[in-house]
């Protein structure tokens, strides 16, 4: 997979890598390319630069560990000799203030990811996706091993790190070769007490504040009798109070967050057989998807997002939360309805 772009960096035009992360960048993002920067520079002397609207907090701590900055502002490219690479981003509104720049890069453009779709994959120039890796980070992991190529002992534990974070510390997207990858990164030197380090948060006051009061706003449904469906809507912190909602008790939920310009919605379902969270904010958003907003929607079957701009009012939002519990509904109906065909 990763051998094209091996050929791409060897083909010698380019000597500068832009890498570009999704808006409150995590620690798979930030770690990935950190990882990927130092891969490409090993091929072939390949400087790199990190930009990210924002960071999240194990994100920040990484980078102060490392004593390591990243890029706010853009700088004078040359499109001959740059290139852009966007990781663990499955469209291009997930940039924040760096969305157009990307968008109108004339240069070459690279996509790497994990998620379930991905909306780039044909659009940029070259497009490596893995959805069953778990994290970009183990993407990045077997990058190195198939090219032969030797992680550093500190890159080796960012790519733990990395992974931990996305698979919930190895509870989503883990098979026996997450395993194997772990050990080919501790034998080069990585780190796992520290790699687990990284992500010890305390939820600071606003963000437990968030999950309080978000408390206030649920609206619930009952589906077939058994499945709970939650959504909430909150000022911040809405994926931190849709994972909580799901840690309550909830099977699906979807939590919005008013911004300036944008409304942000946060889905997590836990463990419904054959029904994707990402596949209804996909849809979601392509029904609200018009002349006055622009939406867009993705991710995981497990986890997913989306975003539209401009921010609606209550109304449309209240339309929004409705439209999302008929479309969990529809999918699950369809889906026990398919499976019944089947085994007929
Ligand atoms: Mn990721």
């Amino acid at each position: 997979m990763f051998h094209e772009y091996h050929e791409f960096i060897l083909a010698g035009e380019h000597t500068r890598l832009l890498i570009f992360l999704h808006h409150s960048a995590d620690p798979d993002a930030l770690c990935a390319a950190i990882a990927l920067g130092e891969m490409s520079n090993q091929v072939k002397k390949v400087d790199y630069l990190i930009y990210s609207d924002k960071l999240n907090r194990s994100t920040k701590r990484i980078l102060q560990d490392l004593d390591l900055e990243i890029e706010s502002q853009l700088p004078i490219v040359d499109e001959h000799s740059d290139f852009v690479v966007t990781v663990d981003i499955a469209n291009f509104s997930q940039l924040g203030k760096f969305q157009s720049f990307v968008e109108n890069f004339e240069g070459s453009r690279i996509s790497i990811d994990h998620h379930h779709t991905n909306q780039l994959d044909k659009i940029v120039d070259l497009y490596i996706g893995d959805e069953n890796a778990g994290s970009t980070c183990m993407m990045i992991t077997k990058a190195f091993h198939a090219l032969n190529i030797t992680p550093s002992p500190t890159i080796s534990t960012l790519l733990i790190s990395g992974h931990m974070y996305d698979s919930r510390r190895f509870l989503h997207g883990t098979t026996e070769e997450t395993f194997e990858m772990m050990i080919f990164l501790i034998q080069n030197g990585g780190k796992f007490i520290q790699a687990n380090e990284y992500l010890q948060n305390q939820m600071s006051l606003s963000e437990r504040i968030a999950r309080i009061k978000a408390g206030k706003r649920n609206v619930y449904k009952i589906l077939d009798k058994k499945l709970l469906i939650v959504t909430s809507s909150i000022a911040a912190f809405e994926s931190s109070v849709a994972r909580s909602l799901i840690g309550t008790g909830a099977d699906i939920v979807f939590v919005v967050a008013k911004k300036k310009d944008e409304l942000r919605g946060s889905g997590r379902i836990s463990g419904i057989d054959g029904l994707s969270v990402g596949d209804i904010l996909i849809q979601l958003a392509s029904e609200f998807n018009d002349d006055t907003y622009t939406a867009t929607g993705g991710g995981h079957n497990a986890a997913a997002g989306m975003n539209i701009a401009p921010c609606p009012s209550n109304n449309v939002i209240n339309n929004l939360q409705d439209r999302f519990i008929e479309l969990v509904e529809e999918y699950y109906y369809k889906n026990q309805f398919s499976d019944s065909l089947e085994s007929s």
